[in-house]
């Protein structure tokens, strides 16, 4: 392995991290600690005229008229028992996985502006952002997910009292001011008309990829440049945040368009990124296979591309979807083992094994890649 562990790094004189354990720089090196997330009383959002940025055509309706209630109950628990396999496979590679505590969905919590009721704690990816040492509570945009990191509180207290750093964006009211009350539909071939203002800082987790001193990111429907600003700042001069562009017209979270899988191993999707960017000009690139999930496969939330959506172990272990053959076949062809497992019920809300999981540790130390 050419990446020196964290004894080795301090063996040979380098600047170890601290001993920590939140310590994840990349998306690719040997995983030792992950959090997956539940699927505990998911339930459709309190509606907020955000949504539709995002949602997939037909879906609009069914948050509309499904506002406050449980998704239903057997897709809940088919996704359950996927997660269950998942968290097997993980255990079985090695990793030590970690789960959110439950909490309630459906209760209808207020600020001094507004009331909600709550979503899900099945997307860590979404909800906190480690970079190296740091585990940082992203400010969300969405109302229905002000108080989502409250599922991983226990953890992040227990990460705290270990070494590790824990701090979180400051709380943004989510008052009217924060959404464009004008926003109409781009439609699918128009540029981006965001529904996020730059009134307070909102960002996703996913909406950034880590590759060691360069941190990718991307302006969405829930990420602003405000939000970016904040992060860059906070993170400081030890790294670079990259703003890219891409051909997106509802984006929300970046991987399931450019996924670095390792060292200059890049996966990208075939329209939204019609050009590889500058930075990534000398790596290997692979587009994703078009996406074998079926037409009448319920995906509230996300489009097909979830097939993109993979969790690294290390730099040759994949975890992709089990009924996905196409991207299996194309990561081997790419010098990858893949991992599968089933995950397609998971899918149906919003995610797949990159969303679903938070890297809280993985070996390595601080490196540039470009
Ligand atoms: O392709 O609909 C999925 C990203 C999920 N975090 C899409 C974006």
């Amino acid at each position: 392995m050419s990446t020196p562990d964290r004894r080795e790094a301090v063996a040979i004189g380098e600047k170890a991290p601290l001993d920590s354990p939140v310590s994840s720089y990349n998306e690719w090196d040997p995983l030792e600690e992950v959090i997956v997330g539940i699927v505990d009383d998911a339930s459709f959002p309190t509606w907020h005229m955000s949504l539709p940025s995002v949602l997939p055509e037909g879906q609009v309706e069914t948050f509309r008229s499904q506002a406050g209630r449980p998704f239903p109950p057997h897709q809940v628990e088919a996704a359950r028992r996927e997660l269950e396999e998942f968290v097997r496979i993980l255990e079985g590679e090695g990793v030590t996985v970690r789960r959110p505590e439950p909490i309630a969905q459906r209760q209808v919590y207020s600020t001094l502006d507004w009331a909600s009721t709550g979503l899900y704690a099945a997307m860590p990816r979404d909800a906190l952002l480690v970079v190296g040492t740091e585990i940082i509570e992203c400010p969300m945009a969405w109302r229905s997910r002000y108080y989502e990191s409250l599922a991983y509180r226990p953890l992040l207290k227990e990460y705290f009292q270990g070494g590790a750093k824990w701090s979180a964006g400051p709380k943004p009211e989510l008052t009217d001011e924060q959404f464009d009350q004008t926003w109409t539909d781009p439609g699918e071939d128009d540029p981006p008309r965001l529904v996020v203002t730059e009134f307070e800082p909102t960002f996703d987790a996913a909406d950034f990829t880590r590759c060691g001193r360069d941190i990718i990111a991307q302006r969405s429907n829930v990420t602003n440049e405000f939000g970016i600003e904040w992060l860059r700042r906070q993170l400081g001069d030890e790294y670079r945040v990259h703003v890219l562009e891409f051909k997106d017209s509802h984006p929300m979270h970046i991987d399931a368009t450019l996924v670095p899988m390792a060292p200059g191993k890049l996966l990208i999707h075939p329209e939204r990124v019609p050009e590889v960017p500058e930075l990534f000009k000398s790596w290997d690139v692979m587009t994703a296979p078009t996406p074998v999930i079926p037409d009448g496969h319920p995906l509230y939330m996300t489009s097909k591309w979830l097939n993109m959506n993979i969790l690294m172990l290390d730099h040759e272990r994949v975890v992709v979807e089990r009924q996905d053959e196409p991207m299996i076949e194309a990561v081997r062809k790419f010098g990858f083992t893949p991992i599968p497992c089933d995950f397609r019920n998971f899918n149906s809300f919003g995610g797949s094994f990159h969303c679903a999981t938070l890297d809280v540790r993985r070996r390595g130390t601080l490196e540039s890649y470009f």
